[in-house]
């Protein structure tokens, strides 16, 4: 069988990351599709060569075409999304899947009725060493889980002058910190220990700032930089969670510990070779070695120890589930637009929440 041939819509760093994660899952690049044919001429250069630019109408209409990848930002995701679905195409969509619930609603409602693949790149699944931590969950390992707690911290929109799309409501959405990264860590901590969160008690933060983007002056960013969330599981587990993109120093921190009654696990995505496990005996540093990892994180693509694995490798993993799911494989790792919708469920939580200053039910 030849190679799939997918499409790429959106030129920015994430268009890039989806390009060279489809690749490597062995795919064949048709076209990138920008906000315009400069930019998507530019992007084929820098990291499609194989392709070539194109118009979204093209691409949806090019029997070669079977994937399409939605790198675009927040507000488009909808209105991409159906096309492709209706084009009959699989989609992979960046998260949020959308500006809101109710339309991450009506694109898995959409995606289950088309029976076409739609998956959301939750991509911190895939390191082997949350495959590890999610393995000795599940196995009893740590016990019953009594706490889980962390945070995710970045520092790209500490800069008073910085600017981004992200920050702007009508594009970002209503949720902005908590919406792009709080999902992440809510869906790899759910899917580690198999808890629900089933109620949340949340504040928000917008630091202080004029943001004046070049050439334009931006009203002053409105969506959240800070959220701080307290919760409860539906197995009775309780914790809490500290999501920023102003705090200095920190890049891409998504960290969380789980507490159980026989041991602990922490996991720390910027040192991800590496699984802290603790108990009352003793704590030890259990390092990213398929010989002494469980089947679950050993069947993840591994280089040997001491090769560091990183965010890209994730990707790829993900990508090659998604392309396995298109081609008839079902993956249960495989983060879908049903988990677009629980991201989204537990975010209109989080905002309600903060806004009523009360624990607010997380929906089913
Ligand atoms: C920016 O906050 C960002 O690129 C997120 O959009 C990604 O989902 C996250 O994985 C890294 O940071």
């Amino acid at each position: 069988m030849g190679r799939l041939g997918v499409g790429i819509i959106g030129t920015g760093m994430i268009g890039q990351v989806h390009a060279d994660a489809a690749r490597r899952s062995g795919a064949l690049i048709i076209g990138v599709s920008g906000s315009s044919v400069d930019s998507a001429q530019a992007a084929v250069e820098a990291w499609a060569s194989e392709g070539r630019a194109m118009q979204v109408e093209e691409m949806l209409s090019d029997p070669v075409v079977s994937v399409v990848h939605l790198c675009v930002p927040n507000h488009l995701h909808e209105a991409f999304a159906t096309r492709v679905l209706e084009a009959g195409k699989h989609v992979v969509c960046e998260k949020p899947l959308s500006l809101d619930l109710a339309g991450a609603r009506r694109m898995t409602e959409l995606a289950g009725r088309s029976g076409l693949v739609a998956a959301v790149p939750f991509i911190y699944r895939y390191h082997p060493l949350v495959a590890e931590a999610r393995s000795r969950t599940r196995t009893g390992n740590v016990g019953d889980v009594r706490l889980i707690h962390g945070s995710y911290l970045q520092d790209w929109l500490s800069d008073p002058a910085a600017h981004n799309w992200r920050v702007d409501a009508a594009r970002g959405g209503a949720s902005r910190a908590f919406a792009d990264i709080g999902s992440h860590w809510c869906d790899v901590v759910e899917w580690v220990s198999g808890h629900r969160l089933t109620e949340v008690q949340a504040m928000t933060q917008t630091v202080p700032r004029d943001r004046i983007a070049a050439g334009t002056a931006q009203d002053p960013t409105r969506t959240e930089d800070i959220a701080c969330v307290n919760f409860r599981t539906d197995k009775g587990a309780v914790g809490t969670v500290v999501v920023s993109q102003v705090s200095p120093g920190r890049k891409n921190r998504l960290w969380f510990e789980i507490s159980g009654t026989e041991s602990g696990i922490s996991f720390d995505q910027e040192q991800p070779e590496g699984l802290w496990v603790g108990s009352r005996s003793g704590i030890q540093t259990v390092l990213r070695d398929p010989a002494f990892l469980s089947p679950e994180a050993a069947a993840l693509p591994n280089l040997p120890p001491g090769h560091a694995q990183g965010y890209n490798d994730c990707f790829a993993a993900f990508v090659m589930d998604v392309y396995a799911a298109v081609a008839g494989r079902s993956e249960e790792r495989m983060p879908t637009f049903s988990d677009g919708v629980r991201a989204a469920v537990i975010t209109d939580a989080v905002l309600t929440s903060a806004q009523k200053n009360s624990w607010v039910d997380v929906q089913h």
